[in-house]
């Protein structure tokens, strides 16, 4: 197993504008592991902690490059600084053409290159033998961009929530495109939070069985308002008597998390202003049921 990489002092973080005040007891960092490991050493630390931190899985060479293609794609739109060249992505610091922006999203998450990113070697065969059967790439995929200074984060939750017309043996991959520190708000994870997931989706079985089966599979209904649990991640962390894992994430790294796994991200304060660019996927086996609301691509308003 690699080395857990150091702490290190930390800014002050905020998610949704909420300050995560951390003390010493409520943060901690995420322990990689060695991708070429024995695959049962890390099944086990999979099934024991809801995640793995896979680092340098991918080519880190074809990270940089799509995070290349993808930004030279968003030229012209106001996003990027004068002077960010290639796969910098520094952010302009000003106002962007939202519409041009959000429309190249939607276009970039049905580039074939995207499609091959994903299925990268080393990331299928990864699965095959996690799962011991050919994987299956959900079609909905997602990009996502951390700017400076954006207040909007992801709120804390687990992503089953989304996910329940399907199997719950499914895994997430959040690969970040370019490197991702703690101050680029690369994902935070809340420890062992997969066991309590399991209890609160448990929870939620129990108590949406007046809802029809259309209805329980949503994220917003008559018993639940939506799929995060909360945007106070201190507050949660108190409450779960946990901390949340941060990590300094580089291009090539790969996180898999369990559908039940608590995560979130904290808002972008890199120094440099780069901007933050990550994918997040899902993985399961080809003979598992699969939620057919994933089998389109993303767009904004596809209901999820
Ligand atoms: O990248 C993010 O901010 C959110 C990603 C996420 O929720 C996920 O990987 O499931």
């Amino acid at each position: 197993m690699l080395a857990q990489t150091t702490a290190r002092p930390l800014p002050p973080l905020e998610s949704n504008g909420v300050a995560l005040d951390m003390s010493a007891e409520r943060l901690g960092w995420l322990v990689p592991s060695d991708p070429s490991a024995p695959l049962e050493e890390l099944r086990s630390r999979y099934a024991r902690d809801g995640y793995l931190w896979l680092r340098g899985l991918l080519d880190a060479d074809e990270v940089w490059r799509f995070r290349r293609r993808f930004f030279s794609a968003m030229e012209g739109m106001g996003l990027l600084a004068a002077g960010s060249k290639g796969p910098d992505g520094v952010w302009s610091g000003g106002e962007h053409d939202r519409r041009r922006v959000g429309q190249q999203l939607i276009e970039t998450v049905r580039w074939a290159a995207y499609e091959a990113f994903c299925l990268s070697r080393p990331v299928t065969d990864f699965y095959d033998a996690l799962f011991d059967a050919p994987c299956y790439l959900h079609k909905r995929k997602l990009l996502r961009m951390g700017l400076p200074e954006d207040p909007h984060c992801t709120g804390a939750h687990y992503d089953l929530v989304y996910l329940r017309a399907g199997t719950d043996h499914l895994c997430t991959s959040w690969i970040p495109i370019g490197d991702a520190s703690v101050e680029m708000g690369g994902l935070l994870y809340l420890e062992g939070s997969d066991a309590f997931g399991r209890e609160l989706e448990a929870r939620y079985a129990r108590e949406s069985g007046h809802l029809t089966p259309e209805e329980r599979i949503q994220a917003v209904n008559a018993t639940m308002t939506g799929g995060w649990l909360t945007r106070d991640l201190r507050a949660l962390a108190d409450r779960m008597n946990a901390r949340w894992l941060v990590a300094d994430y580089a291009a090539g790294d790969m996180v898999v998390h369990s559908p039940f796994m608590i995560h979130a991200s904290t808002q972008n304060v890199d120094a440099h202003r780069r901007i933050r660019l990550s994918t997040d996927i899902r993985y399961q086996s080809v003979r598992d049921r699969m939620d057919p609301r994933w089998q389109r691509d993303w767009s904004p308003d596809d209901g999820l």
